[in-house]
């Protein structure tokens, strides 16, 4: 993570005012995608790469939002923010203080200073990491609270409403809501969640293709149009099914001929991954290493052969890894078309690993891949001053 004592020294220079500093993370899911958005489950990890947030209030109405990532400063009336996005970086922020807008919030006058290194278009959630850290910053600016679910919700309705991305509510909520060396078993249905430790013997290393990953781009949209083309198709037949979450591969067996053969494959991959996630929590629970390897890598060719939301830089990836010593268990990780793969790796090999996979990949792939061993870290919150954060 940045050094907050920076991100400070940043703001008071250039906005005159010390601000208070947020802090939230991005995300590498385990198991579990286009879950979400069909009411089933996940199993997120919050990381140590994040965005930092340093606030301080303003007189002059404006809303001043400075990123160190982008190199740019844009200013906002409060009393008249934007109803939609523009498609910047900016959305994200701003998208913050309308949606708590909406909410009957009085949106004051800020200066707000954003500096994350969660890396951009890499699968990681940095435009949640993003709106989680500003999301703490205005609200505790406006002296109002709510609870890490309800926080995930509105960050998740930025997205929804103010930036036009249809994404589900994972990276937010585990954005919000991560919890140190676990993974989180989420039920997207009603956001009860169980903790499943992460075995200190297990090292999470994060394999980037390079290849760019957007959830705003066309292909994430019409998936979960497929998917829920699917879901209608069996909801005519059991009404009681209003998500797939709800379907079983019985219901695909008896009326997928009734589904475009893109539909019907999209729901055989939710329907199997769900049933999937919920094992391989309870595997990682029992600290059943093998199963939860064996689960991962039938995740990722589900994703990959019935999703079709891989590509050949991220099959290649997890076929690398599977012959390395050490791998627990390999995938492509969040909303697909690029972006980064999870490796579950013996600790012990963890580095040996990283240094062959990305030989590996370079040599037949012809790009140098970025390959890091994160920790599981601990959800968004303040940073006091003066208190460097072991980790987050
Ligand atoms: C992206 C989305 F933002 C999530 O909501 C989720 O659907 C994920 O893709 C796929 O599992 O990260």
């Amino acid at each position: 993570m940045h050094d907050p004592a920076v991100l400070r020294s940043m703001h008071l220079a250039r906005f005159h005012a010390e601000p208070s500093v947020f802090v939230a993370p991005g995300r590498v899911n385990l198991i579990g995608e286009h879950t979400d958005y069909a009411e089933g489950f996940v199993m997120p990890v919050a990381i140590n790469f994040a965005t930092l947030a340093g606030i301080s209030p303003r007189t002059d109405g404006k809303i001043v939002i400075y990123s160190e990532n982008f190199g740019e400063e844009k200013t906002f009336d409060a009393a008249s923010l934007p109803a939609k996005g523009s498609k910047d970086w900016s959305d994200y922020p701003v998208g913050v203080a309308v949606i708590l807008a909406g909410e009957g919030n009085k949106i004051p006058g800020f200066s707000l200073s954003l500096w994350g290194d969660v890396p951009l278009g890499s699968g990681l959630s940095s435009s949640a990491a993003l709106e989680v850290a500003t999301m703490l910053a205005v609200t505790s600016l406006i002296g109002v609270t709510y609870p890490g679910p309800v926080l995930a919700r509105l960050c998740q309705r930025v997205e929804n409403e103010f930036v036009g991305a249809n994404c589900g509510i994972m990276d937010q909520f585990i954005s919000a809501n991560g919890a140190k060396d676990h993974a989180l078993l989420l039920d997207c249905r009603d956001l009860s969640f169980k903790l499943a430790p992460i075995p200190e013997n297990v090292a999470l290393v994060i394999a980037n293709t390079m290849v760019k990953h957007a959830i705003t781009g066309g292909e994430y949209t019409s998936r979960r149009a497929e998917v829920e083309a699917a879901c209608a198709v069996i909801a005519n037949h059991r009404p009681g099914v209003k998500f797939l979450r709800d379907a079983t591969v019985e219901d695909l067996e008896k009326w997928g001929a009734e589904m475009t053969p893109n539909s019907l494959k999209r729901a055989r991959h939710v329907i199997t991954e769900n049933t999937r996630t919920v094992a391989a929590a309870e595997a990682l629970i029992r600290g059943d290493l093998k199963e939860l390897g064996r689960l991962m890598a039938e995740a990722h060719w589900s994703y990959s052969h019935d999703f079709e939301a891989s590509c050949v830089e991220a099959d290649a990836m997890v076929e690398l890894a599977q012959g390395l010593p050490g791998l627990i268990g390999a995938r492509l990780t969040g909303g697909g078309f690029g972006g980064c793969t999870i490796n579950l790796v013996k600790r012990e090999h963890a580095e040996a690993f990283v240094e062959a996979l990305a030989s590996l990949y370079t040599e037949r792939i012809g790009i140098r891949p970025q390959i890091h061993i994160c920790q599981a870290s601990g959800g968004a919150h303040r940073l006091e001053k003066d208190v460097i954060p072991a980790s987050l």
